[in-house]
């Protein structure tokens, strides 16, 4: 059982630890902690998403990394520090500081990641210091520092609601950043319009009154065409440009050169002309103009060019630093935001200072009382481990990220970590496919355990309170490092006493000799005291003695963070994705989120409800390419690349471009056997930025001949991992269970005892059929059950079966129906749509049908879609597909 801190009762304010919106969330209660949302927190105003309204279900000490291991052997923590210190001394010796790599994570809050920072570069002397921003949000930050002369955000939440044109480029907000999306659909007004530029229909597409289904990787075309539309109408701010800018003439040449007229973008993009012009004459007309963007936009070979060809398009008509007008980059990272404050990426060195800035690196090293800072620029993240792969690195220190996951070529990523003589991984949980790699393990204290900051999207600083104790020896990051950098005999630069101690030495160096030029400044926060810290209210940066509330929007005075001041215009040529699809891979690979999964699951797995919306690997394949391949809904199939392949279920959805599948990038080996989507893309990387380009990949589809499939669920505590061709993993409350399918027949008589751990009590096989039931029952009780058919559809409903386990003992009825074709006590309700009220797809299938034709109907009648609203977009798209009504048109309806 949890048992919150003393204090905790009245609640802890604090802040969701998934993506950048950052919304505020209050812990209470004296058991396990409530989690609702803060409707002082004015990022969010007491809404929440499903991921953050199960948080509570994801805490305690299940999965979780309890104690240090060095090469599998608990130590105690003076020993695993040792062991760190020595690792790291001896490969400065023999090898030089830079054989030392750490590779940091925009999951760790400020403090831990300012101290590794500091220890890193200025202490260890190594500049190979990156970080998963890398893949994340590194191509909006070249792109910033192009155009604004610094990494800087310039709008705030509120311009989304302000503007009368939502531009949402390559971003799937509606999963992504559902309360943020939440806020841009309560904002819906008479007038204010809505484009989706994403190759797919997504969510989020159901909002918009316009989408650009547009060919992958041709963004910059598209808005290097609305550069040259705008020039011709006369919407370009002439003073503006005048006044604020350079590179206006070279940028628009370079623009005519590549997009030169509306049928041309239309045809290389592969778009109706018409919704070209659409959009090009909605962004002429409209001052309020916000486009906000993500990683269909930083994720690819031209993200730094995508990125400012958005840019380009705000400055040209001075849409920026305005109520409702601003270029927007949505971060996804609760805390990617701090991680480019301290300086985590590989190019910069500190406090928005990099390691080519004029004097810094003597002014950092003068802060932080070292002899010189590292000599940087330092690898980014594919390069950093090419050269683990090399041997280059020595010693990689991993903290808060899966790179055997997120990185591409994840294949080659797993030789890499396999062979580097030392990878020490700081993770709060036992089981990740990088912990597998590691020789020292570091448990970190998680999310409620944790005391510190972080930044969301719109540059707003909350405090991440703690109100739970550590699990078992866990240790705060800052601690761990400052413990190491203590070993190495720098005790007196890391003698830190908590995290508002780190944060204030923070805010100090921001404002430390910065006399204006440097944007990110939060020198007014230097002299909080510790009660002060503990009560900080979310704050907007910069904050310093003139502006000490925070600053909402940046930019507002038309004066930019470069030398002169001015804004800078970058001309954008067209560059496409490296890889076409050919014969032996005609199919082109899109990656991307789901709703109720982060990242690689280590967390939201554990909430059983969020594994319920959709609980296997899967991949979108469009019906044609489908039919064509002769893959089939609900089967599994196939795709292999380049480097690997993925493995997993096919869903038929005519929202796809044909030719293009997309997939989950959230399982991984420990929740199936081949469902990486890193196994598909490459170590291609933006010029620029160095973020591989995650969104694009090409495979070979081909269906997966399954023989049987099954489904096993076994009480808690049972390895992980199944001997089947296909095997994915879903935990639930009171056991686990498996999705299964063979190649090849099994003689389940023989094997069963083995897949059950024990004799079964309970068995019925139809071999013509291709059916097989077993239970294994001890004293009354299920304790493990299999079920076998050829045809996937007829498997029991998982939660009836997963309901089976909860009972005491299982009456005659129940064991009959267990070996039954199918469960006749329960409705199965299909895929879970709705995790707040637990309804499933089938369920509103059925109540449409029966009349209940408007989501407001089915909320009233199954309460679906009226708790977090994360579902409002399924719900809609539901409505659309199975009443008998036309379906909605494309261009001009509005979806408020
Ligand atoms: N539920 C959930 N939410 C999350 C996360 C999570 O793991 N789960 N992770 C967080 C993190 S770290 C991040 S970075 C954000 C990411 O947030 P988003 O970027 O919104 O999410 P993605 O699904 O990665 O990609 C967005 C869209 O880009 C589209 N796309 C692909 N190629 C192109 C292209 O060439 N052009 C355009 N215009 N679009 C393209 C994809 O089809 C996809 O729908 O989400 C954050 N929020
Ligand atoms: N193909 C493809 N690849 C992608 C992407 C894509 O869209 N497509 N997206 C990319 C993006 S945008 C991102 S952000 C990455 C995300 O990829 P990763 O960062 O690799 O994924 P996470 O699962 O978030 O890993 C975080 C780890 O840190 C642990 N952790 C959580 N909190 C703490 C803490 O406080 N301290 C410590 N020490 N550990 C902690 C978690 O248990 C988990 O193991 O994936 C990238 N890779
Ligand atoms: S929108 Fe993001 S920050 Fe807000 S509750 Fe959901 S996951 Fe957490
Ligand atoms: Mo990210």
């Amino acid at each position: 059982m949890l048992v919150p801190l003393s204090d905790h009762e009245n609640g802890t304010k604090t802040t969701c630890p998934y993506c950048g919106v950052g919304c505020g969330v209050v812990a209470s209660g004296a058991g396990e902690p409530e989690i609702t949302g803060d409707d002082s927190h004015p990022a969010n105003v007491g809404r929440l998403c499903v991921k953050g309204a199960s948080l509570g279900e994801t805490l305690g000490d299940d999965g979780r990394l309890l104690a240090p291991k060095v090469d599998g052997a608990t130590v105690a923590w003076p020993e695993a520090i040792d062991t760190v210190a020595d690792a790291i001394r001896t490969s400065v010796e023999t090898h030089g500081p830079a054989s030392v790599a750490f590779y940091l994570s925009g999951q760790l809050l400020t403090e831990d990641y300012y101290v590794a920072n500091k220890l890193a570069k200025g202490f260890i002397g190594t500049p190979n210091v990156d970080t998963n921003s890398r893949l994340c949000m590194s191509s909006a930050v070249a792109a910033h520092k192009r155009a604004f002369g610094g990494d800087l955000v310039p709008g705030c939440y509120e311009d989304i609601e302000l503007a009368n044109l939502l531009v949402l480029a390559g971003s799937n907000a509606a999963w992504a950043h559902p309360v943020l999306y939440q806020r841009m659909k309560a904002s819906a007004r008479a007038g204010r319009k809505v484009v989706v530029i994403d190759p797919r229909q997504t969510a989020t597409s159901e909002l918009a009154d316009l989408h650009l289904a547009l060919k992958p990787g041709t963004d910059t075309i598209l808005f290097n065409g609305l550069l040259v539309w705008l020039a011709a109408a006369g919407a370009i701010d002439g003073a503006f440009v005048a006044d604020h800018c350079h590179g206006f003439q070279q940028t628009l040449a370079a623009a005519r050169a590549a997009a030169p007229t509306p049928a041309a973008v239309a045809e290389a993009c592969d778009l109706p002309q018409e919704d070209v012009e659409t959009f090009y004459r909605w962004f002429s007309e409209e001052q309020r103009t916000v486009t906000a963007f993500s990683q269909g936009i930083n994720q690819s070979v031209a993200g730094t060019d995508k990125c400012n060809a958005i840019i380009n398009c705000h400055l040209a008509t001075g849409r920026i630093g305005k109520p409702g007008a601003c270029p927007f980059s949505l971060t996804g990272q609760p805390n990617a935001m701090g991680g480019r404050e301290v300086g985590g990426l590989a190019n910069t060195l500190a406090a928005h200072m990099d390691y080519d800035t004029p004097g810094a690196k003597d002014r950092v090293a003068r802060f932080w009382r070292c002899d010189s800072v590292a000599d940087g620029p330092g690898l980014k993240a594919v390069d950093l481990f090419d050269a683990v792969e090399r041997g280059d690195i020595k010693v990689l220190w991993v903290l808060a990220t899966n790179p055997a996951v997120s990185l591409p070529e994840s294949g080659r990523i797993r030789r890499a970590l396999a062979q580097c003589p030392t990878v020490i991984v700081s993770d709060c949980t036992q089981h990740t496919d990088t912990t597998e790699y590691a020789n020292i393990l570091l448990p970190a204290v998680g999310w409620g355990e944790k005391d510190g900051t972080v930044t969301n999207s719109e540059r707003r600083i909350s405090r991440q309170r703690r109100f739970l104790p550590p699990a078992g020896e866990a240790k705060p990051d800052w601690w761990i490092l400052s413990a190491v950098a203590g070993r190495l005999g720098y005790r007196e630069f890391f003698d830190y006493d908590g995290p508002a101690d780190i944060f204030r030495e923070h805010a100090a160096l921001s404002g430390f000799e910065n006399r204006g030029e440097r944007a990110f400044d939060i020198s007014g926060l230097a002299d909080l005291n510790d009660e002060a810290y503990d009560a900080l209210v979310p704050t907007q940066w910069p904050v310093t003695s003139h502006a000490d509330a925070g600053t909402s929007r940046l930019f507002t005075d038309g004066q930019f963070a470069t030398a002169d001041g001015r804004a800078r215009l970058v001309p954008v040529e067209t560059r496409l994705p490296e890889q076409s699809p050919d014969a032996e891979f005609p199919m082109i690979i899109n990656t991307g989120r789901i709703r109720d999964q982060w990242h690689t699951m280590t967390r939201t797995a554990l909430a059983s409800r969020l594994l319920a919306h959709r609980s296997e690997p899967f991949m979108d394949v469009h019906p044609k390419d489908a039919r064509a391949l002769g893959v089939e809904e609900n089967g599994l199939a196939t795709l292999e690349g380049d480097h690997g392949r993925f493995v997993g279920r096919v869903h038929i959805n005519p929202g796809q471009r044909q030719g293009e599948v997309f997939l989950p990038i959230h399982w991984n080996r420990q929740f199936t056997g081949d469902g990486l989507a890193t196994a598909l893309t490459s170590s291609i990387v933006d010029p620029v930025s160095g973020q591989p380009e995650a969104k694009h990949g090409r495979a070979r589809l081909t269906r997966w001949p399954a023989r049987w499939h099954g489904r096993l669920l076994v009480r808690k505590n049972r390895p992980r991992r199944w001997q089947a061709d296909y095997w994915a993993m879903q935990p639930l409350e009171a056991c686990s269970s498996w999705w299964l399918a063979g190649r090849t027949n099994v003689d389940w008589p023989a094997m069963v005892q083995e897949w059950l751990g024990g004799a079964p009590q309970l068995v019925m096989q139809d071999e013509r059929q291709g059916r097989f039931r077993a239970a294994r029952l001890s004293q009354g009780k299920l304790e493990a059950v299999l079920m076998v058919e050829r045809d996937p559809t007829l498997l029991p409903p998982v939660d009836w079966l997963a309901d089976c386990f909860t009972r005491p003992e299982l009456d005659e009825a129940t064991r009959r129906c267990l070996l039954a074709a199918r469960a006749v006590d329960t409705e199965d309700i299909g895929a879970l749509v709705c995790s707040c009220y637990q309804v499933g797809e089938k369920q509103i299938c059925r109540a449409i049908e029966a009349g209940a034709t408007s989501v407001a109907r089915l909320g009233e009648e199954l309460q679906c879609g009226t708790g977090c609203g994360s579902c409002l977009p399924e719900l809609r798209g539901l409505v659309d597909k199975h009443s008998a009504g036309s379906p909605r048109t494309r261009v001009g309806e509005h979806a408020g």
